[in-house]
């Protein structure tokens, strides 16, 4: 890996990410049920119906993965925190070891050198709002401002950046209209709200820090470059529609306080009544975007009903998940989010890394090529403009990859889910030697 920071510009921040369900281990320190567990216990929905109940026991083992990321160089850590762990039950009673837990961590990176940056929520919603109809439920507003000003009351003064949800993509359409992610439901009524609502939520959150007197606050968007797999005029309305629903639809709530045509004609008679007083919140401004992107699809048109688009699969080299390498998607992505949406707000990429069928001493040269050529794609966006701040991996080290279990390692650091033993990986080492 070729590079040094001097490739990029002045106090560029480099950094992992993770989450809370993905790492901790949701079984320990008190946290209260969450629609994953349920959803993880419920056959067909996940390999091997495995859980984040231990995950890779970050609960336990926080200063030796805190030390490992000192060790890395990293400027900043993107972490979640659990709602669950904080709020049991969602809202009313509090969990203080869980506060104690983010209290913890705050001040852990902090004494390393390493700048904390919370996102609120990355999917693990307490199961006693999951009851209550979870995102589909416009109350859900609220729930997540009284979270969000319970653990920023007791983490905001501390913290580099926040940001509200993680991928309100996920959260909205693939959890609520293709079920892959929970609550698995497969219902373009309930899809509507919680893409809506997910970003009503987002609004409240951010007045709520605004009003902590909370600065750095921004919003974590996923994005997958579409392209069209013919030239047939039915295919490239796929692939817009594909484009509009996944990419164009919570930038254009957040920073054009509409949503795209092309949304319009599938959800349009599914959204809440008044939808359209609510771009006041939504379009609370903001002073950072966040982009997490892994990878591009191919689309065809599909016969039957909206939204008529269906993948299919494409030439490039793909990663263990079976997703094409194209580091030219997020180059295209930093180049027209800035020239149609943010203009001069900063931006960073959040995500971007790659699964590798990783053991703990095979070099993972797959992952170095592959952060490499994302890393030149970033730096091409920077040459052309973009005001671009930092760059964070997916992940700090192997974790639960929701639906598909453990075996899909994302890390720099190798785990062994047996004995939870950590090891650095080749990919590890290779940013190490110009992070430090
Ligand atoms: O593991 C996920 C993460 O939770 C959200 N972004 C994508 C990652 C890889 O699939």
């Amino acid at each position: 890996m070729n590079f040094s920071r001097a490739d990029f510009p002045e106090g560029f921040i480099f950094g992992t990410a993770t989450s809370a369900y993905q790492i901790e281990g949701h079984g320990f320190g008190g946290a209260g049920p969450t629609q994953w567990d349920s959803f993880a216990a419920t056959p067909g929905n996940v390999v091997r119906a495995e859980n984040g109940a231990v995950a890779c026991d970050h609960y336990h083992r926080m200063n030796t993965d805190l030390d490992l990321l000192a060790d890395l160089g990293a400027d900043a850590y993107r972490f979640s925190t659990s709602w669950a762990r904080v709020l049991p039950d969602g809202r009313g009673q509090v969990n203080e070891a869980g506060l104690d837990f983010y209290d913890r961590l705050v001040d852990g990176l902090l004494e390393r050198g390493i700048k904390p940056a919370a996102t609120l929520y990355h999917w693990e919603l307490p199961s006693a709002l999951a009851d209550l109809g979870g995102w589909r439920n416009r109350d859900i507003a609220s729930w997540f401002a009284y979270f969000t000003a319970t653990i920023m009351g007791r983490i905001g003064d501390r913290v580099w950046s926040a940001a509200p949800i993680n991928e309100p993509w996920c959260v909205g359409w693939l959890s609520h209209f293709d079920g892959h992610h929970a609550p698995g439901l497969r219902d373009i009524r309930a899809t509507a709200r919680a893409m809506h609502h997910v970003l009503l939520a987002h609004g409240q959150a951010i007045q709520v820090m605004r009003d902590l007197g909370m600065s750095n606050l921004g919003a974590v968007c996923n994005f997958e470059w579409s392209q069209p797999a013919g030239n047939a005029p039915e295919t490239l309305r796929a692939t817009a529609t594909y484009d509009a629903i996944y990419n164009r639809f919570f930038l254009g709530g957040l920073f054009k306080r509409s949503y795209p045509t092309e949304v319009l004609v599938g959800l349009g008679a599914h959204l809440p009544r008044g939808w359209q007083d609510d771009f006041d919140t939504i379009a609370t401004p903001l002073d950072w975007l966040g982009l997490n992107y892994y990878t591009r699809k191919l689309i065809d048109h599909a016969p039957g009903p909206w939204p008529n688009y269906r993948e299919v699969g494409g030439p490039l080299e793909k990663t263990q998940m079976g997703w094409e390498v194209y580091p030219e998607g997020l180059r295209d992505f930093l180049i027209r989010t800035a020239a149609d949406y943010t203009g001069d707000l900063p931006l960073y990429v959040t995500e971007n890394g790659m699964a590798n069928p990783d053991t703990h001493n095979t070099p993972d040269t797959a992952r170095i090529a592959y952060l490499t050529r994302h890393l030149d794609a970033a730096r091409e966006a920077i040459a052309q403009g973009v005001p671009l701040k930092g760059y964070f991996t997916w992940s700090l080290m192997d974790n639960y990859e929701w639906a598909l279990g453990y075996d899909k390692r994302f890390g720099l650091v190798h785990v062994d889910f047996d004995s939870l033993q950590r090891t650095p990986k080749a990919s590890y080492q290779a940013l190490a030697k110009w992070w430090r």
